[in-house]
């Protein structure tokens, strides 16, 4: 190296150190391959939070009922809506299931209303469980979009019904708006029970979602309609081999188109995107190898790992107040309900967060207990010797 080369890298070096340490401002000449992958402190992270838990009330927990996957909330007049999948089977907390919806003033006491979206009649396409569901309000309209089953099929349908006001009456559209892709091979289609797409279960593996096409929810973005949703393939290994997709039309009802780019995600279980700035981001939650983070992208498609979270809330459905406005600035949200979905029944919960922009981050480590626990000791203390009551008993 020429000493004016030797003399360009070392300024280099230097700035970039500068840059990366920000308030240290020390000079480095060498650099690890982490610090040079370094995208920032969390503290500075605007897309960085931590996760605070509430109970809430009217959505509990509740012997006998199965309450899930929330969808976004939304609020008109004075009034919050969220809808969710209800069920009272024994068995499964999402099959066998309907639609239902709650209200709420201040977003912890919620009033159950009753069904939005009940499942068809025997022999149609959602005559076994209509579930999982999401809004998107648009021209005036208010529009659920669903995942559907026969009891006969494995693979389900996306199915949308839709109505003048938040509380019905809904009208469904005669024909689903998404389906799996056709191909793959089942040992047994017509099996009924739990959707089981597994290697053991398959003939021939099939497309990332040639299985199930799951959790579809509708951002609108330069006047299109992006359904994202959730696909697993006909012989994957895990359950949590899930990946993300995009399907994009010109109106709400649709038809939705396949984005060629699918699936958008190497990873993530239930669907979670939101508008952030002049883009979209995501909290790709527990499945997969970018498993627990927030990305970021631009146009939709082409996301990028921004932060990694930890404790993310179940199926979050948060109050996303600029979800549908086609905003080129998307502001975040900090608050929403998710749910607890390992016990005997299903229950909604209210969580807190730092994901609205300029937001001031409750980043004190003291109100955050999950550095230094185990699920194992806190789901079966029994086992390790010790009561809930002992663990509660904590060191600060
Ligand atoms: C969820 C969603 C889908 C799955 C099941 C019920 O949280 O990903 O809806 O089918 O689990």
């Amino acid at each position: 190296m020429s000493s004016q080369s030797v003399l360009i890298f070392v300024i280099i070096c230097s700035t970039f150190s500068y840059s990366i340490y920000g308030q240290k401002k020390e000079s480095k000449t060498k650099l690890s391959s982490s610090m040079q992958r370094f995208t920032g402190n969390d503290s500075d992270n605007e897309l960085y939070t931590r996760f605070r838990y509430k109970p809430v009330s009217g959505l509990g927990y509740e012997e006998g009922v199965n309450r899930r996957d929330p969808s976004s909330i939304i609020k008109v007049g004075d009034l919050y809506y969220v809808w969710y999948t209800h069920c009272k089977d024994t068995e499964s907390s999402w099959l066998n299931a309907d639609l239902w919806y709650a209200t709420s003033k201040d977003g912890v006491n919620w009033k159950e209303q009753g069904p939005a979206v009940e499942r068809g009649g025997k022999g149609s396409w959602d005559d076994y469980s209509v579930f999982t569901t999401n809004i998107l309000v648009a021209n005036g309209k208010y529009y659920l979009t669903y995942q559907a089953r026969t009891f006969f099929e494995q693979r389900n349908v996306i199915g949308m019904a839709w109505a003048d006001t938040p509380d019905g009456p809904w009208t469904k559209l005669s024909n689903p708006i998404l389906r799996t892709t056709p191909d793959g091979k089942l040992k047994n289609e017509h099996k009924t029970g739990f959707t089981h797409v597994l290697e053991d279960a398959t003939l021939e593996p099939g497309s990332w979602d040639s299985g199930a096409v799951h959790d579809p929810g509708v951002i609108v973005r330069n006047g299109k309609y992006y359904l994202y949703y959730k696909g697993h393939a006909v012989g994957e290994k895990m359950y949590s081999d899930s990946k993300w997709g995009v399907a994009i039309s010109d109106s709400p009802e649709g038809p939705y188109i396949k984005s060629p780019y699918n699936p958008v995600t190497n990873s993530g279980h239930e669907i979670w995107v939101f508008p952030w700035k002049s883009g979209i981001a995501a909290i790709v939650d527990w499945a997969g190898p970018e498993k627990g983070t927030v990305q970021y992208s631009e146009d939709g498609l082409n996301f990028e790992v921004i932060t990694v979270l930890e404790d993310i809330p179940p199926a979050g459905g948060a109050y996303i107040a600029d979800k549908f406005l086609d905003t080129k600035n998307g502001k975040g949200f900090d608050w929403g309900l998710c749910h607890y979905g390992r016990s005997n029944w299903t229950f909604l919960v209210r969580f807190e967060c730092d994901l609205k922009q300029d937001s001031k981050k409750n980043l004190d480590w003291g109100q955050f207990k999950h550095y230094s626990t185990i699920r194992d000791v806190m789901l079966y203390p029994e086992k390790y010797g010790v009561t809930s009551e002992i663990l509660q008993k904590k060191r600060n």
